[in-house]
């Protein structure tokens, strides 16, 4: 397959002005009827005679015209990746007539069937399944939109923008006119249609106009869509509020739908969801179901300015919009919730999804240099590390100055489409700053990792902080060089005082850092509320960790500090048992971390949710990416040992945590009443650790008299490793109550692909023929068969392989369903490097397999040979 690299980006040949698109929607045969008004680009210097080269995959191409004149066979060119053929003049009119298949849509992208309704996803190269396009994102045209259905089936259509008409037509037909006054790239197309149900509301923007917000959903489902819109309301006044961004058209769709291979789609005016990022009540969806409901429908709303009123030259900039709205959407949760917890989960997330890929086979940089399939890039590292990056442009120039940035990037660049570059120099322009350095984080892989060392002279009063920085080589990158970063430190008195605090600019291989008037030798608090995005590979002595952990003023390094504790007794321990075979007497005596745990459990100063938060041990995955190799059943004794040994230690505390924050109210979603639940969940958990049979039953207590979906799984996940009849039981009541709902049932799948018990691949097995398992729907694939990959180190890693075997299969049958989804759950494989020489053959010999499969997709084939290199 061909290589895409960014050093050989061009301007288009020719741009175009207006797209006019009628569909004759069938499920069977679609007509897509285009007329595109197209001119040479004069950046270019072409005209007539060069060649205009229009994507389009997997259609039938019906007619075309230019300017009004068929053309003869020889005067195009059509293959299965596009047609061709030469410009008349500098100005022309192309019609295309092209015939799609919806229904035999299984890759969900371009025009497809979900359920009862049309739908489209057309990011990154959808729209050339359409018809034959221009499919690139520096491509910005308006959009008007015919749509023609039948009544019956499809009452609602949709497009993007105003609504110009609507029209009865002959044969029970009707008709939809949709016009789009924004310039926009193909990939911000979108189509509905369907007999949806509809639940409006609106919000005044600053400038004091209504815009209509409707949300669409399967009939029966209008009950679940008042978080989504609450969410959407807050986010358009957030935006307003702190950068000063109105909505810029009367009318905001949103349109849930439960075949979708991502979370959600920003297209302008019409946004597509995946259904289980809006549908929500209580008895249906926990409290990170709420808080990601927020976070998305927040996340696709800010998009209408950081991706589509400005967008990207090219995908290789898919930072630019991605980077900046995670940052924008985790920036609005946090003004919306507890500061701390956001950015505890933000940074699990990070160090749980995008450190592995860039410590492994699939790293590149926030703004990739080369892809075979851009799918692909859709990653951790061009989302959460982009956002780290711009988080740190945020903290080298101060809440001010990033906003001077911002404001002068949106006024030089609105309606353009732009680069990584553009928006950095927007920065500096606002600020009078050079990043030239700085920019590096777009370019260079890696994980930086920091060490720091402190010396203190008592005589002179001067605390000397000295920090080296080093970044690993990555694949097609052996030479690193040295990072800007923003480094938040504090230094604290033995007494819990802060001496002092600063946010150092890291700059250097090796940096001194010179501290004056320090009246005594101070405990470091190293990279508060993780201001650069590293790894730190000192650790500081047990004593000064406990001492972090009840002391530290930054939230995020008390629970950092916990976090820390627990990685060090449990790699050491892991280490142990690895010659003993004894999880307990590897662990040892762990007294002392367990008071520092139980400090923090009983301080009602510190929110709840914090709280718990602080309570759970770093999770496998993240063991052992710290081991080499690493032993996923030893990791999982001997984690599951200090569990217990806290559990014991703290049983009292749990209890009372436990009693305390039982709820007599209604279920509310806000963030106090969630962080109540998230302790009283961590406390049962904990409590069920000890091995009492009491503590099950007062779990299954729990799930029989739960009111609300959080306090049912909080149970269910206990019970779920468990040998007891209460777990059936509790199973299968969850699954006659939830069968026929296809959001909730995926809680019940993805529950037992977690399951740490030995007889869960027979049991995913089985449930790949339940009723509601489908390979054809990405959720009910990524819930049972993803998660076993994702969240089962103990069983994915078995050592007989038969975890490994049992995944590439299921990947070569997705492959032929979804390419995209196939290979977007593919890189577990390629973690073989971190494991015994055992199971790392066995994971090859599986990628493989893969590679030698036939009709292998590019998209699998990218992520399988790039995990075995
Ligand atoms: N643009 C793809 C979905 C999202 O990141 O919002
Ligand atoms: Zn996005």
């Amino acid at each position: 397959p061909q290589v895409i690299r960014r050093e050989d980006y061009t301007a288009p040949a020719f741009l175009i002005e207006t797209v006019e698109l009628v569909f004759d929607l069938d499920r069977e045969a679609t007509i897509v009827a285009s007329r595109l008004s197209l001119v040479a680009n004069p950046e270019r210097g072409t005209g007539a005679g060069d060649m205009v080269s229009l994507d389009g995959e997997d259609m039938k191409l019906l007619s075309l015209k230019v300017d009004g004149v068929a053309l003869p066979a020889d005067a195009y060119e059509v293959d299965t990746t596009g047609l061709r053929f030469k410009a008349p003049s500098e100005r022309f009119v192309v019609e295309i007539e092209t015939r799609i298949s919806p229904v035999n849509n299984t890759r969900l992208e371009g025009l497809y069937v979900s359920q009862s309704a049309y739908c489209t996803q057309c990011e990154a190269e959808g729209f050339r399944r359409i018809t034959y396009f221009m499919d690139r994102p520096d491509v910005m045209a308006t959009y008007r939109v015919t749509i023609n259905a039948p009544r019956e089936s499809c009452p609602v259509l949709l497009s993007n923008g105003n609504l110009v008409s609507s029209t009865d037509l002959e044969d029970g037909r009707h008709q939809a006119v949709w016009d789009d006054p924004f310039p926009k790239p193909c990939y911000l197309f979108a189509l509905v249609a369907g007999d949806l149900a509809c639940v409006e509301d609106s919000f005044k923007t600053m400038s004091g106009r209504d815009v209509a917000l409707r949300i669409f959903v399967e009939h029966g489902n209008e009950d679940r869509c008042d978080y989504a819109m609450d969410s959407l309301k807050r986010a358009m006044k957030w935006d307003e509020d702190v950068y000063g961004l109105e909505y810029d058209l009367d009318l905001f769709n949103i349109v849930a739908v439960s075949d979708f291979n991502m979370g959600a789609m920003e297209n302008k005016s019409l946004n597509v969801f995946n259904a289980k990022y809006i549908l929500a009540k209580s008895d249906t969806a926990t409290d990170t179901d709420y808080e990601l409901i927020e976070s998305i429908v927040a996340h696709e709303y800010f998009h209408n300015w950081s991706g589509n009123r400005v967008t990207c030259r090219d995908w290789f900039q898919l930072s630019l919009k991605e980077g900046l709205t995670v940052f924008r959407d985790q920036e609005f949760s946090s003004d919306q919730r507890s500061r701390p917890v956001q950015r505890i989960n933000d940074v699990q997330r990070l160090r749980a999804g995008q450190f592995p890929e860039d410590g492994g086979p699939l790293a590149h940089p926030v703004r990739p240099d080369s892809y075979i399939e851009i799918n692909n890039f859709y990653t951790a590292t061009v989302y959460q590390k982009g956002a780290e990056v711009i988080r740190m442009m945020h903290t080298l120039l101060g809440a001010e100055g990033y906003r001077k940035g911002i404001d002068l990037y949106f006024e030089r660049h609105d309606g353009q489409a732009v680069t990584c570059d553009d928006f950095v120099r927007a920065m500096e322009d606002a600020n009078g700053v050079n990043f030239d350095q700085f920019r590096l984080w777009y370019s260079q892989a890696g994980t930086p990792n920091l060490v720091w060392e402190g010396n203190y002279d008592a005589d002179k009063k001067v605390f000397c902080l000295t920090i080296e920085q080093k970044t690993e080589p990555t694949p097609g990158q052996t030479l690193k060089s040295d990072l800007q970063m923003p480094v938040k430190i504090g230094l604290l008195a033995r007494d819990g005082r802060e001496l002092h605090a600063q946010t150092i600019d890291l700059t250097q291989a090796k940096q001194d850092f010179l501290f004056e008037d320090i009246a005594e030798q101070p405990v470091v608090s190293f990279n508060r509320d993780f201001s650069a995005p590293v790894n730190v590979g000192t650790t500081p002595s047990h004593d000064d960790l406990a001492f972090l952990m009840g002391n530290d003023t930054d939230a995020f390094n008390r629970w950092e500090a916990g976090q820390k504790y627990a990685s060090d007794l449990l790699i050491a321990a892991v280490r142990a048992y690895d010659k003993s075979g004894d999880a307990d007497a590897a662990l040892g005596n762990v007294d002392a971390f367990c008071d520092a745990l139980r400090a923090t459990l009983t301080n009602d100063d510190l929110d709840k949710a914090f709280r718990a938060q602080a309570m759970i041990l770093p999770g496998e995955a993240m063991l052992a990416e710290q081991l080499r190799p690493a032993d996923p059943e030893a990791i999982y004794q001997v984690r599951q040992a200090l569990r217990q040994k806290v559990a014991i230690a703290l049983q009292d505390e749990f209890e009372a945590a436990y009693r305390h924050n039982a709820s007599n109210d209604a279920y509310s979603p806000d963030a106090t009443s969630a962080g109540q639940r998230a302790l009283r969940a961590v406390a049962l958990s904990y409590l069920a650790a000890t091995g009492e049979g009491v503590f099950i039953d007062l779990a299954l207590a729990q799930y029989r008299t739960a009111d609300n979906m959080t306090d049912r799984m909080a149970a269910l996940t206990v019970l779920n490793n468990q040998d007891h009849p209460g777990r059936e039981e509790a199973l299968a009541d969850f699954e006659s109550r939830f069968a026929n709902d296809t959001v909730v049932i995926d809680k019940w799948f993805s529950l037992q692909a977690m399951s740490s018990r030995t007889d869960t691949l027979e049991q995913i097995k089985k449930l790949m023929e339940h009723p509601a398992f489908t390979m054809r729907n990405p959720n009910k694939v990524r819930a049972l068969v993803g998660t076993f990959a994702m969240a089962n180190q103990r069983n994915f890693h078995a050592a007989d392989g038969r975890g490994y075997a049992f995944y590439a299969d299921r990947l070569m049958e997705l492959d032929n369903l979804n390419p995209q989804v196939a290979a977007r759950l593919a890189a577990p494989l390629g973690k073989w490097r971190k494991f015994d020489e055992d199971r790392a053959s066995k994971m090859k010999a599986e990628l493989k397999r893969i590679l030698a499969k036939e009709n292998l997709s590019r998209d699998l084939y990218e992520i399988a040979s790039k995990s075995i290199a």
